[in-house]
């Protein structure tokens, strides 16, 4: 063999394993190899293509991202059209379309049998990809159904996009059609990051697919979050399919594409509602937004004698959810002040029914997102409210803005308090400076303190809070272990029965759990996670209380802005008088010993981060061990950390690591390090 035609042997089963780990992990879901021997395998592919410029092909996994943006799409026109589909909105329109379909295949009787192939209705845009000889040449928008436009360079850039299909058998032209999303973590995610940096949000996951896809830089299309399932299958030339449309998913699947997993095939309208039903209630569950069903009927030669009518099949339809958005009225922008201080822009709306429930308020974000969106007084707004989300303004309808709609301005103190509002340069939220005076904040940090998570105070619910510190009754958390059953029963919507359990509960609460209390105290950065984290670190609260930034710093998961908000915290008299109280008023945890702090062993002396998720230990398994050696455990990574350890799915840690030249073990060479 030639040097080149090793080379080439040697790129080839480089890019094949890669392929294989694609699918794996962007099909399948179930990774084989951890991220980092993935990202080794894409550089060694990396360094032999530019060693050898000229074995580079068009479908090698290197070539996701084009270097340069295109001046405008092309056309292109869809062999076999692109279809829409019918809705249903009812049970009986579903009715309806499942007799016009047995009357037509001329089933005698309910037909109760037949089966239907049944799958999640995606939020996104429709895309074809056209496959030759298992190479992906062309990916292309739905458009009119006849013309789409040109987004290979965009489709190319999407991880579950095989370049190029996998296994044997494919047809030699292989079309298939399905939906592009931006799941809703990478939808919310970026949402905050534009809304943080006062750039333009997308205003729902489907806008965010489309207007992804619509980029003529592909650079721009490959740093969004998009995700694609394939549903069916357009032009195909030079070979088979199964005869029934769940068995070509699979066939699909088998190739490298990706298809939905929440599919079933079911049997007649009763399969199909509870098909509708089950995905309805897992609906907030899923990843991805959906907007209803799709029932198909599943054999595909009964699918031919069915046919067309129009634009639409007349074997499939989309079975609707209540729609997420609707149109109202803005009836005024009032500002509510957080736990925080967060003064956040909320409009009053005129109630409408969205989502399933009837919607009277919607979160404008901050005072940049109302500036942003434009939102006056009087105007109509579009409303969404998509799972458990709260309802938020998706947009203004500027063509129905009647004169004299009122602008909305940052009011300069506090609607609740009167303080003064503030805003620093580099953020987007505006505080109102009253702390603990401002009784908005008050209430909302007591109902903190008294939530499951914190001192799970039973029975003592919001509007009871509010009551509370409306007559100035309750101005800390100490005083609630003040409150007697007879003032209790007194308030409205309390009876004897409900105040008895109020106060049984409070009582309960006082034997409490350091963590708990830490994170009851309502310290700004302090969650669950990070209150725990101390409370196995310093074991004992008057450490935590008297501990300095750097020895916060210690704790795992403990950066610099977290260690000053709570060094902030215990240095604000106020908070301390509140302690004090807390304690003399009986709330007790029970304490354990610091953790030891080594300072001799093997690994004396050296900082390590851990992330990612280990296999043969917990993260907090090996903290302790590489403190048993005398090592230091903290979480942030910085120039003086000496090793970052890495597990799966190790994320911005390990690339700062790499940014920062800070050593990197994976969990073999730590428990090298360990046993050393
Ligand atoms: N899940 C799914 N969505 N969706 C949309 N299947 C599906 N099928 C479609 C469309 C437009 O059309 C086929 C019936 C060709």
């Amino acid at each position: 063999m030639t040097a080149s035609a090793a080379k080439k042997k040697e790129l080839d089963s480089l890019k094949e394993q890669i392929r294989h780990h694609n699918y794996q992990y962007h099909v399948l879901d179930d990774p084989e190899i951890p991220d980092v021997e993935y990202d080794r395998l894409m550089r060694q592919l990396q360094a032999l293509e530019q060693e050898y410029p000229e074995l580079v092909t068009d479908d090698s996994p290197t070539q996701r991202v084009g270097d340069v943006p295109i001046s405008a799409f092309g056309t292109v026109q869809h062999q076999v059209p692109m279809l829409s589909l019918d809705n249903a909105f009812s049970p009986d329109e579903l009715r309806e379309f499942h007799r016009r379909v047995t009357q037509r295949l001329e089933i005698e009787g309910e037909g109760d049998w037949l089966a239907y192939a049944a799958e999640p209705k995606l939020d996104g845009a429709a895309v074809s990809l056209l496959y030759e000889d298992g190479t992906l040449r062309r990916g292309a928008t739905r458009g009119d159904g006849t013309t789409g436009e040109d987004i290979t360079h965009n489709v190319r850039t999407i991880d579950a996009v095989p370049l190029r299909l996998i296994g044997q058998g494919y047809p030699s032209i292989l079309e298939v059609r399905g939906e592009v999303f931006m799941p809703k973590a990478g939808f919310e995610a970026y949402n905050q990051k534009a809304r943080a940096a006062g750039e333009k949000t997308f205003v729902n996951p489907r806008n965010a697919a489309a207007g992804s896809l619509r980029q003529l830089d592909p650079k721009l299309t490959a740093a969004r979050p998009l995700d694609m399932y394939v549903y069916s299958v357009g032009h195909i030339d030079g070979g088979n399919l199964p005869s029934t449309h769940s068995e070509v998913l699979e066939q699909l699947q088998e190739w490298g594409l990706k298809t939905c997993p929440e599919r079933r095939v079911v049997e007649g309208v009763e399969g199909c509602l509870w098909f509708y039903e089950w995905i309805g209630a897992k609906r907030d569950a899923l990843p991805y937004e959906i907007d209803g069903v799709v029932y198909k009927v599943n054999d595909l030669q009964q699918q031919r004698e069915l046919g067309f009518v129009s634009r639409a099949p007349r074997w499939a339809i989309a079975h609707k959810f209540p729609a997420q958005e609707e149109l109202t009225t803005v009836e005024g922008v009032e500002f509510q002040v957080g736990r925080t201080g967060a003064v956040t822009p909320v409009a009053r709306l005129k109630p409408v029914f969205v989502g399933g429930v009837t919607v009277s308020n919607a979160t404008l974000h901050n005072i940049d997102e109302l500036h942003r969106k434009d939102v006056r007084v009087g105007d109509t707004v579009s409303i969404r409210r998509a799972g458990d989300v709260i309802p938020e303004v998706v947009g203004v309808i500027v063509s129905r803005r009647r004169k004299g709609a009122r602008r909305v301005n940052l009011p300069k103190n506090c609607p609740v308090c009167g303080s003064t509002v503030t805003r620093e340069a580099d953020e987007a939220v505006a505080r109102c400076s009253g702390g603990l005076y401002c009784s908005a904040q008050r209430a909302e940090a007591l109902k903190h303190f008294v939530s499951r998570k914190a001192m799970d105070i039973e029975g003592l619910g919001a509007k009871l809070i509010e009551q509370l510190v409306a007559n100035d009754r309750v101005k800390t958390p100490a005083d609630i272990f003040g409150l007697t059953r007879d003032e209790l029963a007194e308030l409205e919507r309390m009876g004897a029965k409900s105040a008895e359990n109020v106060i049984r509960s409070i009582e309960a609460s006082r034997s409490t759990t350091l963590e708990r209390f830490l994170y009851a105290l309502g310290i700004r950065e302090v969650g669950e996670a990070t209150a725990t984290a101390l409370a196995s670190h310093f074991g004992k609260f008057q450490l935590i209380v008297n501990a300095s930034e750097t020895e916060l710093l210690d704790v795992p998961d403990v950066g610099p802005v977290v260690a000053s908000r709570i060094r902030a915290f215990f240095d604000e008299p106020h908070n301390r008088l509140v302690i004090d109280a807390l304690q003399k008023s009986g709330v007790h945890w029970s304490e354990t010993e610091p953790e030891k702090i080594q300072t001799t062993g093997p690994l004396y002396g050296k900082t390590f981060v851990l992330t990612g998720t280990l296999s043969g230990m917990t993260r907090d398994e090996a903290r302790q061990k590489i403190q048993a050696r005398g090592g230091k455990v903290t979480g942030s990574v910085s120039k003086k950390t000496n090793y970052v350890v890495y597990g799966e799915k190790a994320g911005s840690k390990l690339k700062k690591a790499r940014d920062l030249h800070v050593d990197t073990l994976d969990e073999k060479q730590l428990v090298e390090l360990l046993e050393n």
